[in-house]
């Protein structure tokens, strides 16, 4: 019981490789703005590690060489003050601040930088919604609204606009770039540039109520060509979605029936959830749960919704009859465009 406590580092360090497996993790920095951040984070190491280094080599240096030696009665001459070491160890801390402050200024400045020159650049602009407990990503010069996975063309510039619609939430995707709170009634900017296509993970960091903890959400990078591809898909009225996917009418019924008023779908429905436009694209549901085989989890969220995710706001269906629970989710499935 007495040593339980050495086993906290243990503890932490499974933690910390949790996260390293959803790629949540800002110590492998894809971009520019990632690779800054990384860069004065390992600035700030080694001048700590520089420092320690230093600190004991001298405590041990003097706890050695001036340690009491048996037989040793003598007392050290008693000094008070000393000029010259005083202004060694005020001036050198200052020195090693400004070493970390010049940089540190410097790129604040390059990170907040989201100017483009509008009719020369490459860039898309995001507007990212935070919402209790799911995140909405509007893309003002497409005409599209989509919900939890927030698609991006590669090594292009992407600004991004943060705002809440009720608390305070925070946009988080270490691989790509830091975090920035996401507040009512205030617009945050940043920016950040995906070099590579993939899927980045991507999380609220602010504690913002119940559902807090599972208030995940991926940026999905692709190239510019399937970018292009998908956000037309997205901005598709519903009748060009059946032209285009077998949608189950039965399924696009029940829907009708019960969920239009909070999500919409093809730019037909409400806003109070999420949008599932292309829902059969989703690289997980509700932003943290798996497609399974016989999709208990879609299924078992829409009965359930609470159950799922605490305190999130969906109406419960549990008395939703079997096959048109099975209609639904053919149909919520069939919405996709791409592989
Ligand atoms: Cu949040």
């Amino acid at each position: 019981m007495k040593y339980l406590w050495r086993l906290l580092p243990l503890g932490f360090i499974l933690l910390l490789a949790g996260c390293g497996k959803q790629n949540l993790s800002a110590l492998d920095p894809q971009g520019p703005v990632a690779d800054i951040q990384f860069d004065l984070i390992k600035l700030s190491l080694y001048i700590m590690i520089f420092v320690i280094v230093v600190v004991f080599a001298i405590y041990l240096f003097v706890i050695i060489k001036y340690r009491e030696r048996p037989g040793d009665t003598h007392i050290p001459k008693q000094v008070h003050g000393n000029k010259a070491l005083e202004v060694v160890w005020t001036v050198i801390p200052i020195i090693l601040l400004l070493f970390l402050a010049i940089p540190n200024v410097m790129q604040t400045f390059t990170l907040a930088d989201v100017d483009v020159n509008e009719e020369e650049d490459d860039f898309v602009r995001v507007v990212v919604t935070a919402h209790q407990f799911w995140w909405e990503f509007e893309y003002p010069d497409y005409d599209v609204v989509a919900g939890q996975d927030m698609y991006i063309p590669t090594n292009t510039k992407i600004i991004i606009e943060l705002e809440a619609s009720d608390v305070i939430h925070s946009f988080w995707v270490p691989a790509l770039a830091g975090k920035q709170d996401n507040v009512p009634g205030i617009t945050n900017d940043m920016w950040l540039i995906a070099p590579q296509e993939g899927i980045y993970q991507g999380k609220c960091t602010e504690l913002c109520g119940e559902g807090h903890w599972l208030m995940d959400f991926k940026v999905i990078a692709v190239d510019p060509d399937t970018f292009d591809t998908w956000a037309s898909s997205m901005a598709r009225t519903v009748d060009e979605e059946e032209e285009v996917n077998v949608v189950s009418a039965e399924g696009r019924e029940v829907f009708e029936q019960n969920c239009i008023s909070c999500h919409a779908i093809s730019g037909e429905g409400g806003d109070l959830g999420p949008n599932l436009t292309n829902f059969g694209e989703r690289s997980v549901i509700a932003g943290f749960l798996d497609w399974d085989e016989n999709d208990e989890n879609l299924e078992n969220f829409i009965r359930y919704p609470t159950e799922k995710k605490p305190g999130n706001l969906m109406q419960p269906f549990p008395n939703l009859a079997d096959d048109e629970m099975d209609a639904l989710i053919d149909y919520l499935k069939s919405l996709k465009v791409l592989e």
